[in-house]
């Protein structure tokens, strides 16, 4: 395949990249098509969920990406931003965020990022991926317990540059998507980069919640939780590892 030909539309505010960039795959726009803003007025998360960042104060993009896979694999595209994300950070400034199932970004258990992906069908073969992430450079949101890059490392970071090797890592990935061997060396570094593997975690459904320890994630990226149950394949939910909220329990009856 030839290298991917990234091409970066640059904006001061818009809704949400991933709403502009799914409005341009629909129109049939070319995969590498990337779209970054200073400023979201209606950054989306997962389930309507919003995502939070005062202007210039983080890495806010959405990526355009066409691989051909089978449904099972289309995890897989989520998997190599949040592992570009994480090589490109480790780059420039030697912070190496766990990655915890199925979307976050997170140190010391404080969300330095998520990922939200979305499937657009199109007229004729596979579906187009938008990919978006948000990475807290500078700040961070008080309510929720996240964390951004000047709290971990004190260095400050420039979105464009942070974007720049985020490719860089991004187009060796994309690459692999297209071959078996290739998937195959994805899976592997996403079990490495998951911290959720071996937790205690409860996982939130839409309408239901189990407990269990994550043993691993299978092909499909299902993380599967053992309890007495047995084992049981989630494919899609909220974790919150268990040993955490255990933790701060101590520390708040101190
Ligand atoms: C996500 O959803 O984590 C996916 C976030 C994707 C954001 C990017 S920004 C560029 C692109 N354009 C968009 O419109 N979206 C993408 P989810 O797992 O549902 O988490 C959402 C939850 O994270 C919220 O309900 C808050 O609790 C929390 N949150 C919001 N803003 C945050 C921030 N800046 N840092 C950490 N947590 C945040």
């Amino acid at each position: 395949m030839e290298p991917i030909r990234w091409q970066v539309q640059e904006f001061e505010s818009l809704d949400s990249t991933n709403t502009w960039l799914v409005d341009q795959a629909r129109a049939g726009a070319a995969e590498g098509l990337v779209a970054r803003a200073d400023f979201q007025t209606s950054g989306r998360g997962r389930l309507d969920r919003r995502w939070e960042a005062p202007a210039r104060s983080a890495l806010l993009t959405s990526i355009l990406l066409r691989p051909t896979l089978d449904e099972s694999d289309r995890f897989l595209v989520t998997a190599i931003v949040a592992l570009s994300a994480r090589a490109a950070l480790v780059r420039l400034c030697g912070v190496r965020p766990d990655v915890k199932w199925p979307n976050d970004l997170i140190v010391r258990e404080q969300k330095l990022g998520g990922i939200l992906a979305e499937f657009v069908p199109a007229t004729s073969g596979p579906p187009a991926v938008v990919v978006g992430i948000g990475l807290n450079l500078s700040s961070h949101p008080a309510q929720v317990a996240s964390t951004d890059i000047v709290e971990i490392s004190g260095l400050r970071l420039d979105p464009v540059t942070v974007l720049d090797i985020l490719l860089e890592e991004l187009e060796i990935r994309r690459a692999l998507l297209d071959s078996s061997e290739g998937r195959s060396e994805i899976r592997r570094e996403l079990r490495r980069s998951l911290v959720t593997l071996g937790r205690a975690v409860r996982v939130e459904r839409v309408t239901d919640v189990v407990e269990g320890v994550a043993v691993d994630v299978d092909d499909a990226g299902r993380i599967l939780l053992e309890n007495d149950d047995g084992v049981v394949a989630i494919p899609v939910g909220d974790v919150v590892h268990l040993r955490t909220l255990a933790l701060h329990a101590v520390e708040d009856a101190s």
